[in-house]
């Protein structure tokens, strides 16, 4: 069939910047006249080096809106002179799945349609972002360009009558402009799957579950329910009562879907029931993970990513290519740090984003990151992974043959415990939020608070340190300022303040405490008990309340 493709004039909309990971909005402001329509084209002229004769994958998160903006984005792909575009069937695929099929077809990059952790609906939010040919988030070069040309738009182009149905799995070639345009859709499940079978032993991890071990997965209404059911079900034996909340639906059911133990309260209370081993849950788009253990004995991320960096090699997978080396985003505990430290290995600290990683990756200098905000992931793709983070788990329990509880008790016994909370404040005004911040910046300015002592309880803590942090890039050198505000006391303890970067309207403080402790005694105390008076230094010297009016967090982690 042969299509003709044609420019329609347009000119800039503002706020296209994208956040921490994509342009993140309510689906509102994404029907806006030319809003989505801007961005791609903006994406296909800032992201890619040269649009005729790419190939880009296409996936998302099944939240509303997402099937239409796959659909418009393959009208505007075959119009710009994309050559091939590798679309998921019905447009569903994982965040991390696109990562490997973008690696694994060797295209030149991916756009993602997806919020992540957001909610979904009509009455909440969308997103788009575009990952770079090494299946990674665009790096924040190629995001400035793109948001560069957001502002200069004057057209964009579209071929409207090229009309591709999402729910049938094949290869479709048609004539645009005198040029070939290939659509192929592809299962959005497989190549992901065909990839894990490489990555972990999945026989041993068969007999693991068939061991009597109970487990419970909780996919949120999103992306992951077909993921896990596929391995958890079908490949690991699992009975079909492991798994819930398995059908993609575009409100996620009215679900928050982020794995947290407020926004993941049901999984939390099944699982305090006692009656299952393992429990886990994802994110909207399946890049998060949480981990539980039975009696719903809950996993840190920090705490999750230095247990699998102390048994990482028990996975066949780095038994092949080794371990490189580790990293975690700035507001992460240091347990990784410890473990990093006794096994001689490197371990790099990146301001948020899993973008930050990628290039460290490339270079061959890391086989395992992650992030306080439930990310966990390896060098197997470019995009933290929350299904390869259950597996991971579970085949370090099989290894060890021993409770999530034990392991984890296990871990404290030999390095010490990195107490960890974090504090969110959602939903703030944003003039607030930012005089916090500026309140913070000339604190962290002022080098008469170094040596500061500040007392809460029965502590006393010294200020070493304090800054906005700073990152430059080992790699590329490449400099990310403005990263956070910290405070690092004498003994290590660490006070981090950041705006979030991927709220979609008004402003979330997040507030991070971490102490160390190295005394077996407190290894079991209630993180909030050991780090009250942290916690208290850190909302007298914000001036948290005083600023913003809050005087609880929305959630605690
Ligand atoms: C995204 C990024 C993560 C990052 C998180 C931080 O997560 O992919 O690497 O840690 O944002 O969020 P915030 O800026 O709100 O603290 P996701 O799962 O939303 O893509």
């Amino acid at each position: 069939m042969s299509y003709s493709s044609t420019s329609v004039s347009t000119s800039p909309i503002d706020g296209q910047k994208p956040g921490t990971s994509g342009l993140r909005k309510a689906v509102k402001v994404y029907l806006q006249k030319n809003y989505t329509e801007n961005f791609v084209q903006s994406i296909l002229e800032g992201g890619l080096g040269s649009i005729e004769g790419s190939t880009l994958v296409i996936g998302g998160d099944g939240r509303y809106y997402e099937k239409e903006a796959a659909l418009l984005i393959i009208q505007m792909c075959a119009a710009n002179g994309v050559s091939k575009v590798i679309v998921a069937h019905n447009a569903l695929m994982s965040t991390p799945a696109v990562s490997c099929v973008i690696r694994k077809y060797k295209t030149n990059g991916g756009i993602i349609l997806t919020a992540s952790h957001n909610p979904g609906g009509p009455d909440a939010d969308f997103g788009i972002k575009f990952n770079t040919e090494n299946g990674g988030p665009a790096p924040e070069n190629v995001t400035d360009k793109i948001f560069e040309r957001t502002r200069n738009i004057n057209q964009y182009k579209i071929c409207p009558d090229l009309k591709v149905d999402l729910s049938k799995i094949g290869q479709s070639v048609y004539t645009v402009d005198g040029r070939e345009f290939t659509v192929q859709i592809i299962d959005s499940v497989s190549d992901y799957v065909e990839y894990m079978k490489e990555i972990f032993d999945f026989p041993s991890l068969k007999n693991y579950l068939s061991s009597g071990k109970q487990v419970l997965m909780d996919s949120m209404n999103g992306v992951m329910g077909p993921y896990v059911k596929r391995v958890i079900c079908e490949e690991l034996g699992a009975p079909e009562t492991s798994v819930v909340n398995c059908t993609p639906l575009e409100d996620f059911g009215g679900k928050h879907p982020d794995p947290n133990l407020t926004y993941a309260a049901d999984l939390v209370a099944e699982m305090a029931k006692g009656q299952h081993d393992f429990g886990a849950a994802f994110d909207g788009d399946g890049d998060r993970n949480m981990i539980l253990g039975k009696n719903a004995f809950f996993v840190t991320p920090s705490d999750s990513l230095a247990v699998l960096a102390h048994y990482l090699e028990c996975i066949p997978y780095f038994k092949k290519t080794g371990v490189k080396g580790y990293a975690r985003s700035m507001p992460t505990s240091g347990a990784v740090d410890r473990v990093a430290k006794t096994k001689n290995q490197k371990c790099y600290e990146v301001p948020t984003g899993w973008k930050f990683f990628g290039n460290l990756m490339d270079a061959g200098c890391l086989s395992l990151c992650g992030e306080e905000s439930f990310g966990t992931g390896s060098d197997h793709i470019r995009e933290k992974d929350g299904l390869w983070a259950i597996l991971a788990w579970l085949s370090v329990l099989a290894n060890q043959n021993c409770s999530v509880e034990q392991c984890v008790k296990n871990h404290w016994q030999t390095y010490g415990r990195n107490f960890y909370t974090r504090y969110d404040y959602e939903n703030c005004e944003t003039g607030q939020a930012n005089k916090m911040m500026d309140h913070l910046n000339a604190y962290v300015g002022d080098e008469s608070n170094i040596g500061k002592e500040y007392s809460a309880k029965d502590k006393t803590y010294k200020v070493a340190k304090a800054d906005n942090f700073s990152y430059t890039d080992p790699v590329d050198n490449s400099v990310s300022k403005n990263q956070g505000i910290r405070l690092i006391f004498e003994d290590g303890s660490r006070i981090i303040f950041r705006l979030s970067g991927t709220g979609s309207s008004g402003a979330t403080i997040r507030m991070y405490v971490e102490g160390y402790e190295n005394d077996p005694a407190k290894y079991e105390m209630d993180p909030q008990v050991v780090l009250r008076p942290l916690i208290d230094i850190a909302l007298m010297v914000s001036k948290l309340s005083e600023l913003t009016g809050r005087d609880s967090p929305t959630v605690i982690t």
